[in-house]
C-alpha cells in the first residue's frame, strides 16, 4: 500500500527528473528529460493527468490527488485508489486484450501511473457532443462490458480466485462511498452538495415524492453495495471511453469494486441516453435526426452484443462453480434456459442502473458536459425534463421492457414529449 509521506502532487517541472530514472518509461519517451515536454492536462474530477512527450514517444501519467479535484481539499481521497487502478486495468487487458490503455509503470507511493498514451483519440463524450461517429462503437463495448463480466464473476473464475479478489478490493472504500451517495441518494433528496437547473423544480419535487421510486432506487443501490457478482469498472460513462472514428478503448477504472453485472452496462446505456435527449442542443435540424438514430443504433449494439458475447462466453468458458456443465449438458440438458434468464434478469438491473445515473447527472454534484454545455437556459431544461421522466420510466418499469426495441421506442417517445 502507498507510503503516505512520499507521496507529493507532482508539477510538470519536476515529473521528468523523477521519470527519466524509471527505464520502462525512458525507453518510452526518451533518455534525456532536458528533451521532454511535459503538460497537464487533466479535466476530470478527481487526478492530475499529465502528457509527457520527448524524442522516442509519448505517454499518459495519472497522479491521484489527496482529495477531489472537483470540489478541492475539503473533500480528502486516499491515495491509494491509483493501486486499484492499477490492478483493475491488468484484469481488463486479461479478460478484453486491446480494450485498455497498456500501463508501463506504477508507482504506488507516488499514486501514479504511467500509461499508453492514446492518439488520435478524443474523449467519447465530445465526440457525441460534436456530432460524430465511431465505426463500431457499440460493438466494442457491449463485448468489453460481457467479457469482463463474465470472465470476472464465478461463471468463469475458480471460486477461491474470485474471493480472493474480492478481498482485494475490498479496501477500496471510500470510491464506491462516492457512487452510493451521489449516484444512488443524494439525487432523491435535497442533499448538501446537489444542484438543478432552476426551472426543474417541479420535476424533481415529483420524483422525490416517489417513496416508490425511491424505494427502488434503494434497491439497486442494495445490489450495487451488496452483489459482489463481478469486478466492475464502476464508472463506464462516455468520459471513460476514448475514441478514434473507428477505435475505442476505455479508460479510467478507479471506482472499480466488485458488484452488480448489469452495472457497467447500465451506466454505459444511460451514457447514451443522455447524449440522445442532449442533441438539440448541439446539432443543426438538418443533422439532428440521423444523428439521434445514430447513437440509438449504438445502444441497441450494445445490448446486442453484451447479450450475443455473454452467450457464447455461456457456452465456451462456463469453468466457475456457477451453472456447472454438471447440473445440466452432463445430464443431458440444455442451458440456454438458464442462461436466458440470467440475461433477463442482468437487463432489468441495467435498466433500473440506467434510470438512476440520468437522474443523478441531472441532480447530483457531478453533472455531465452533454447537457451543462448548453447555454440556453431554457433548452437545457426541457431536454434535462426529458431525461428526468424517461429516467424515472426506467427504474420503475425496468422488468418490463424486455426487447430493446421498446427501450429505443421509449426514448423516441420522451424525445418527442412536449414539454412547456
Ligand atoms: C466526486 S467524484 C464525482 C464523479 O466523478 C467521477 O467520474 C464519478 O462519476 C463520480 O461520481
Ligand atoms: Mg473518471
Amino acid at each position: 500500500m502507498n507510503t503516505p509521506d512520499l507521496y507529493r502532487p507532482l508539477t510538470p517541472e519536476e515529473l521528468g527528473g523523477r521519470l527519466s530514472a524509471v527505464p520502462v518509461v525512458a525507453a518510452r519517451v526518451g533518455e534525456d528529460p532536458a528533451r521532454w515536454t511535459v503538460k497537464e492536462v487533466g479535466d476530470g474530477n478527481l487526478n492530475l493527468v499529465f502528457i509527457v512527450e520527448g524524442p522516442v514517444g509519448t505517454v499518459i501519467v495519472k497522479q491521484a490527488l489527496p482529495y477531489v479535484r472537483l470540489v478541492g481539499d475539503s473533500w480528502p481521497l486516499p491515495l491509494y485508489r491509483a493501486y486499484y487502478e492499477n490492478h483493475a486495468l491488468v484484469r481488463q487487458a486479461e479478460r478484453d486484450p486491446g480494450s485498455v490503455p497498456e500501463v508501463y509503470h506504477f508507482d504506488e507511493a507516488q499514486a501514479l501511473i504511467v500509461m499508453e498514451f492514446l492518439s488520435p483519440h478524443k474523449i467519447l463524450r465530445r465526440k457525441l457532443i460534436d456530432g460524430e461517429k465511431v465505426a463500431g462503437l457499440g460493438g466494442f463495448l457491449g463485448r468489453f462490458c460481457a467479457r469482463t463480466a463474465f470472465r470476472g464473476s464465478e461463471l468463469s473464475l475458480k471460486s477461491a480466485d474470485k474471493k480472493k479478489d474480492v478481498g482485494l478490493f475490498s479496501g477500496n472504500v471510500e470510491i464506491p462511498a462516492i457512487t452510493e451517495a451521489l449516484v444512488f441518494t443524494d439525487p432523491y433528496y435535497d442533499a448538501k452538495m446537489n444542484h438543478h437547473t432552476p426551472g426543474l423544480d417541479p420535476v424533481v419535487a415529483d420524483l422525490r415524492a416517489n417513496p416508490h421510486l425511491k424505494a427502488r432506487a434503494q434497491r439497486m443501490l442494495m445490489k450495487f453495495a451488496s452483489n459482489a457478482e463481478t469486478m466492475l469498472h464502476g464508472d463506464l460513462h462516455s468520459g471513460s471511453i476514448m475514441s478514434t472514428d473507428a477505435e475505442s478503448k476505455v479508460i479510467d477504472p478507479e471506482f472499480v469494486q466488485y458488484g452488480p453485472i448489469g452495472f457497467d452496462v447500465g451506466m454505459l446505456v444511460a451514457n447514451f441516453l443522455m447524449a440522445y435527449f442532449s442533441q438539440p442542443a448541439h446539432r443543426e435540424a438538418s443533422a439532428l435526426l440521423s444523428y439521434q438514430d445514430w447513437i440509438l443504433t449504438v445502444i441497441e449494439e450494445v445490448l446486442t452484443a453484451f447479450e450475443a458475447e455473454f452467450r457464447t462466453l455461456w457456452s465456451a468458458e462456463r469453468t466457475g462453480m456457477l451453472y456447472p456443465a454438471a447440473l445440466f449438458e452432463d445430464q443431458g440438458q440444455s442451458s440456454v434456459e438458464a442462461c436466458s434468464e440470467l440475461l433477463a434478469e442482468i437487463r432489468s438491473d441495467a435498466l433500473g442502473f440506467c434510470g438512476i445515473e440520468m437522474h443523478r447527472r441531472t441532480l447530483s454534484l457531478a453533472h455531465n458536459a452533454d447537457f451543462e454545455d448548453i447555454g440556453d437556459e431554457t433548452l437545457k431544461r426541457r431536454l434535462e425534463t426529458r431525461n428526468l421522466l424517461m429516467g424515472a420510466e426506467l427504474l420503475l418499469r425496468a422488468e418490463e421492457i424486455g426487447t430493446n426495441g421498446m427501450l429505443l421506442d421509449l426514448a423516441r417517445q420522451f424525445n418527442a414529449k412536449d414539454v412547456p
